[in-house]
């Protein structure tokens, strides 16, 4: 009882370390019930479906299952020429200091493939990312970065990508620069859509998502 307790407080001084210290971490969205953040109202495009659902029980011990609390965000739908849609969500970071981006994924045998992950920085100075539906909703004044990574099977694989791993995929339009901080009246990070691509040309998906944050 004594060892348990002991245990317990070291946990809460841990959390409140973390809670504290300057650079820990960013949620986007956890996706528990009543924990919804600001900065998270997705939006969403093509077919993909979404819905809070229970988050799947874990095989033993799992850490990273147990991080993702009561509730993920389930994604699901058919391709087109692999594209099945994606959601989107503004992004509201006065003081930027992260490195990467982190996501807990929990895929399926056979709604696998890929998801790609879209960031989109400010360079015209206006705190907007100007897009052009008649080309794909490319920027037209503000960079795009893309990471792509594999959905695995079954169970939460939790994915860390540095920034620099990220790629300029609109060159020439913005300044090519991954600036994310807000300055000399630049927005900064403004933006980020996540993307579900098929394994199939006509195929479909199906996984979860939890835990999307900015870490360093
Ligand atoms: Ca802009
Ligand atoms: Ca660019
Ligand atoms: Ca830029």
């Amino acid at each position: 009882m004594i060892k348990r307790s002991v245990l317990a407080l070291g946990l809460v001084v841990w959390l409140a370390g973390g809670a504290f210290s300057q650079f820990s971490f960013y949620l986007i969205d956890n996706f528990e019930p009543g924990e919804a953040r600001a900065a998270a109202r997705w939006w969403k495009f093509g077919n993909l479906v979404i819905k809070v659902a229970p988050k799947p029980k874990a095989l033993g011990n799992d850490l990273i299952a147990e991080s993702c609390g009561e509730t993920s965000l389930s994604l699901s739908g058919d391709s087109e020429n692999w594209y099945v849609g994606g959601i989107g969500t503004d992004l509201d970071i006065p003081e930027f200091d992260y490195s990467r981006f982190q996501i807990d994924i929990y895929g399926t045998r056979d709604g696998g493939g890929k998801l790609s992950v879209e960031l989109f920085d400010d360079d015209n100075q206006n705190f907007s990312i100007e897009q052009d539906p008649a080309n794909n909703y490319m920027p037209v004044y503000d960079d795009k970065w893309v990471a792509e990574v594999p959905i695995q099977g079954e169970g939460f694989t939790r994915i860390s990508i540095p920034f620099s791993a990220f790629r300029d995929v609109n060159p020439g339009v913005g300044d090519d620069i991954w600036n994310p901080v807000r300055n000399d009246g630049s927005g900064g990070l403004l933006k980020l859509q996540l993307v579900a691509i098929s394994e199939q040309q006509a195929g479909k998906v199906s996984f979860l998502i939890d835990n999307v944050l900015l870490t360093y």
